[in-house]
């Protein structure tokens, strides 16, 4: 089923009718063979050859819809492009800046004929110009809002940073939208653990209370690998459905 068929999808509900995908912290407890096999099928898939293929800087320019997309958005600087890079083993396949505002447009990337990765630019950059704002943010609103192969949005948010405005207002766009996505905090390596452990449950109190996002927060660092395993298997989970 489509997420934009029902409210909650059935990969969403567990017995206690919250809302969670396999393997997370917030499902049922799997075994450790089940976990295994639920890591496997994210190496498998993330193993394959993944190749860019298209770039737009208009709706109009953007691919014929085909294969599912999974889409990582978030503020212009969370590491969007790293974490696309961490997950493919490939160190430049999207390019990264310090510098905020780096993508501009939405890049594509074939990942073994089986489903898309859509590289997205960044949100919430003040520096920019206002016309430069409406041309690569406006694309990505309203890619996130209107695409109907859009199958899971990563929603990344730095675990250095407090949440912002902009956040929660893609949050309510997408819960609109009725397009699941899932709440990555990156950077994790940058922050210690008792800071990190109160990010992680603040932004899964956020999760909670809105309808689209999954329970499950996952937590990343495209630097050290951590959690870049799970994050494969948790897009597995939807590539493979
Ligand atoms: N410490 C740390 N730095 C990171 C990590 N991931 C990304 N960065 C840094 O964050 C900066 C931005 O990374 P990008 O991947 O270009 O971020 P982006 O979200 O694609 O940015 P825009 O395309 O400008 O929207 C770069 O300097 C990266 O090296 C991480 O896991 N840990
Ligand atoms: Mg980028």
């Amino acid at each position: 089923m489509n997420a934009r068929d029902a409210q909650l999808p059935p990969e969403q509900a567990n017995d206690d009718g919250e809302r969670s995908c396999t393997g997370s912290i917030a499902a049922q407890p799997l075994t450790p063979e089940a976990h295994a096999a639920w890591i496997e099928a994210g190496r498998l898939l993330f193993a394959q050859e993944c190749g860019f293929f298209y770039a737009a800087q208009s709706l109009d320019q953007l691919p014929p819809p085909g294969l599912p997309e999974l889409a990582f958005a978030g503020r212009s600087n969370v590491g969007k492009s790293s974490l696309i890079n961490a997950l493919t083993g490939r160190r430049a396949l999207a390019r990264t800046s310090g510098q905020p505002g780096r993508t501009r447009q939405l890049n594509f990337f074939d990942l073994g004929g089986q489903v898309v990765l859509v590289d997205m630019p960044g949100y919430g950059y003040a520096e920019a110009a206002r016309q430069v704002k409406q041309d690569w943010q406006g694309l990505m609103f309203e890619y996130l809002r209107g695409r109907p192969t859009l199958r899971r949005v990563m929603l990344l948010l730095d675990a250095r940073i407090e949440i912002k405005e902009s956040d929660a207002a893609v949050m309510e766009l997408l819960d609109r939208a009725a397009v699941i996505y899932q709440l990555v905090l990156t950077k994790a390596d940058a922050v210690k653990p008792p800071a990190l452990a109160a990010k992680l449950a603040e932004v899964s109190a956020l999760a909670r209370r809105h309808p689209a996002a999954l329970m499950d927060v996952l937590v990343t660092s495209s630097d050290t690998g951590g959690g870049i395993a799970e994050l494969r298997a948790a897009l597995a989970d939807v590539a493979l459905a």
